[in-house]
């Protein structure tokens, strides 16, 4: 149940002025445009010959190049097994405010229930949020046990089995966009190999009384190497195309995809990392579920050299992910200026840690 009193508990923002990410202009003032992200179709991975293959990995090249969105149409996860999930997210978000509460996400932590507060606090989301991690370790179990008296296995069982088929799907897509950058597909798996981040975030969006003044979630770009974002049918998800917001065209059956600040860097800038946000709207609730694919906290991230050449030198130096992490939120996550952080200054040769 969405309740005033989440206020008090800093878990969700309250209008008018907490949720406006500017008070003088209207939030959906640009929102008309409805965008159709290039819809790739995996059915042709499974079915047709090499030609077909190329074919799949240039259009997801040419979107991440240019949109660094696209959407991916017989991805090969089972939509019974979304439709499962979806109605596990609203199970959970309908649990009274003392079940979410007992699942508290406590402020600088990663996971539990809450809202995305991010940096200096003077944005609230409308929005309700809920944070979960498959791997290293598994910590849905314990969360179900919190939020529920009974079928916690209904739960944890359902959300580990809808991120363990969403983490196949993003260690394949990986692969195409590594050999779209014409890199062997499996150029990248050693930041998997051994053991990855998988983790998904919950969004529910309940109808909000003043939609034009509210935020579901502010502009932000991914601080991660691949995101797989399933939204239902209602409009919300905004991307900043060609210095406007634009809407994505809800596609049940399809997963959103979009490149991440690692990926960007990875791939020596040539995947971008876009701005997106979600709206809100006054009559429908909206339900989206976002899961994250990064390596582990101690992978070096640099772009390998076949990616760097005279026309386009190394662009940003090494770091850790942990390093990446521990700052990625203490800044504005906003447009490029996480991943410039890691800009090499001229002479330096990328290499340190
Ligand atoms: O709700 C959406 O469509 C966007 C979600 C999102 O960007 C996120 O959870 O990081």
């Amino acid at each position: 149940m969405f309740s005033p009193s989440l206020v008090h508990s800093n878990a969700i923002g309250m209008l008018p002025y907490l949720c406006h990410q500017n008070p003088t202009a209207s939030v959906c003032a640009q929102s008309s445009e409805l965008l159709d992200v290039p819809v790739i179709d995996l059915s042709k991975l499974w079915t047709g010959g090499e030609t077909d293959r190329q074919s799949v990995v240039c259009a997801m090249a040419e979107a991440c190049e240019k949109w660094g969105f696209l959407q991916v149409a017989n991805h090969g996860v089972d939509l019974k097994l979304i439709a499962r999930c979806q109605a596990q997210a609203h199970r959970l978000f309908e649990r009274p405010l003392e079940a979410k509460e007992r699942a508290h996400r406590p402020p600088g932590e990663k996971f539990g229930y809450g809202a995305n507060t991010w940096v200096d606090q003077t944005v609230r989301h409308w929005a309700e949020s809920f944070s979960l991690q498959l791997h290293p370790y598994s910590n849905i179990a314990e969360y179900a046990s919190k939020l529920f008296e009974s079928e916690q296995e209904d739960f944890s069982e359902t959300l580990e089995e809808y991120m363990g088929e969403v983490e196949k799907l993003a260690r394949q897509l990986t692969e195409l966009l590594a050999e779209g950058l014409g890199l062997p597909p499996t150029r990248l798996n050693h930041y998997f190999e051994e053991s990855a981040m998988v983790s998904m975030r919950l969004n529910l969006y309940p109808p909000c009384p003043e939609p034009e003044l509210a935020i579901g979630l502010r502009a932000h770009t991914d601080p991660h190497l691949l995101t797989i974002l399933h939204q239902d049918n209602v409009v919300g998800l905004q991307v900043f195309i060609n210095e406007q917001w634009v809407t994505v065209k809800p596609r049940p059956e399809c997963f959103v995809v979009n490149v991440g600040d690692l990926f960007q860097i990875l791939s020596n800038r040539r995947y971008k990392s876009v701005l997106h946000r979600a709206i809100v709207n006054g009559t429908s609730k909206r339900l989206s579920m976002a899961c994250f694919l990064n390596p582990p906290l101690s992978a070096t991230i640099m772009a390998p050299e076949e990616l760097v050449t005279p026309q386009q030198p190394r662009i940003y130096r090494a770091f850790t992910f942990q390093e990446f992490l521990s700052n990625a939120y203490k800044h504005h996550p906003k447009g490029a200026e996480r991943p410039e952080q890691y800009h090499l200054k001229n002479g330096e040769e990328g290499l340190e840690g």
